[in-house]
């Protein structure tokens, strides 16, 4: 491509094909943190739904007290439910995705379906169960489950093994009602290491997976990835997505910016790590992923509401610039000759023949006694070249065609 052809630069322009949703909280967001008041006064979800439509984003997510403020009676619960019906059926929205809001409240201090006291843990089964029914009248098909309030700040005061079975228990009881009631809705936990506990359970996609694998409906619970939430814990993201695609438990995913380990920052998607965004926007695209890309994060507290939109408008246009950028990475034929360079595709050919016993490895003398462990040591990786050419793929400064500028 030349940067002179206009033709042949793609829209950044998202439509609702590209299957962009965003949660409530996000672009509602009044920016309080633990040092400063709400910069931004009170979104309306119906005016959230209508801007998020025109933005060209087709779903939209929320947490039960998202929608209707904690506390509202019976009455009131059934207007707002209505409004946000109609603004949905006005616009086109739809609700992939919903969840709990199980950290808000002070009785969640101590944790919701892990906390020591037995009554507060009904009541979180109780308040999932209720969004649960709101979810699936609203056509959601799955269910989140972060758990920012189970953990600890002194290792103390919890039982970490005895925790982990009521949270089974829990998750287990939510997946028995999903199908006695027939909602389809599987559930996806969303991990993170810390904040606003000092101590998360299940701080990582592979602490999740694990726990998943321990549970009675382990078939229809599987995980929502935050990039932060990996990067704060100094792991990398790609990877875990990885992991939860090979496990065919990547239900839902949540995409945003971070940099590094430090507090959650909930950056705009391709404003923390952008390599790193740019090998997600790969993986997600060439690897089998077809849920949604949805986007946690939050419009910068300096921000007013112009810059809310254009930060809910960033975050598809980073998406649609990075997909992009990865699909010429892919059709370059330098980048093909590379990848094979790097031996990237003899990693899909099993390590032993069709058949190949155990003792027939143990027999193979080319194998072991005949191999000539020095020169293939002496063999270089080739990794260099195909690093940089992700680089100026990313950068813009090569084509789909394998050119430079
Ligand atoms: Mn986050």
């Amino acid at each position: 491509m030349s940067s002179g052809d206009a033709a042949s630069v793609p829209s950044l322009t998202p439509t609702p094909e590209d299957r962009f949703s965003f949660g409530l909280w996000t672009v509602g967001w009044r920016a309080a943190d633990p040092f400063g008041d709400p910069t931004r006064p009170v979104l309306d979800p119906v005016e959230a739904v209508h801007r998020l439509a025109a933005l060209g984003a087709w779903g939209v997510t929320f947490h039960d007290d998202d929608l209707i403020p904690f506390g509202t009676d019976e009455a009131g619960r059934e207007k707002v439910i209505a409004r946000f019906k109609a603004a949905l059926e006005e616009t086109g929205l739809v609700v992939p995705m919903a969840t709990t809001n199980l950290f808000g409240h002070p009785v969640f201090k101590g944790g919701a379906l892990t906390n020591n006291d037995r009554d507060i843990r009904r009541y979180a089964l109780r308040k999932v169960m209720r969004n649960m029914d709101l979810a699936a009248e609203l056509g959601a098909s799955t269910y989140v489950l972060w758990g920012g309030r189970e953990g600890s700040e002194t290792d103390a005061g919890i039982d970490v093994r005895a925790a982990l079975d009521r949270y089974a228990e829990g998750i287990d009881t939510l997946a028995q009602y999903s199908v006695d009631q027939g909602y389809g809705l599987k559930l996806a936990l969303e991990p993170k290491p810390n904040e606003p506990r000092g101590d998360i359970l299940l701080p990582t996609i592979g602490h999740a997976l694990a726990f998943i694998s321990r549970l009675d409906h382990h078939e229809m619970v599987g995980v929502n990835p935050e990039v932060g939430h990996e990067q704060m814990a100094g792991l990398n993201y790609v990877h875990g997505i990885g992991q939860a695609l090979w496990s065919g438990k990547l239900f839902h995913l949540d995409l945003n910016g971070q940099r590094g380990p430090r507090y959650d920052q909930d950056l705009i998607f391709g404003h923390g790590d952008v390599l790193s965004a740019f090998f997600t926007v790969d993986l997600l695209e060439h690897g089998g992923y077809d849920g949604p890309r949805h986007f946690d994060y939050k419009p910068l507290r300096t921000e007013d509401a112009d810059g809310v939109w254009a930060s809910a408008e960033a975050n598809m246009r980073s998406y649609l610039a990075l997909r992009e950028r990865a699909r010429a990475f892919r059709a370059d034929p330098e980048v093909q000759e590379a990848l094979r360079a790097a031996r990237v595709d003899e990693l899909a050919r099993p390590t032993l023949e069709p058949g190949e016993t155990p003792a027939a490895l143990r027999a193979d003398r080319s194998a072991f006694e005949e191999f000539d462990v020095e020169a293939a040591a002496a063999r270089g990786g080739a990794f260099v070249r195909l690093s940089q050419l992700a680089l100026e793929h990313l950068t813009g400064f090569r084509a789909a065609g394998g050119t430079g500028l």
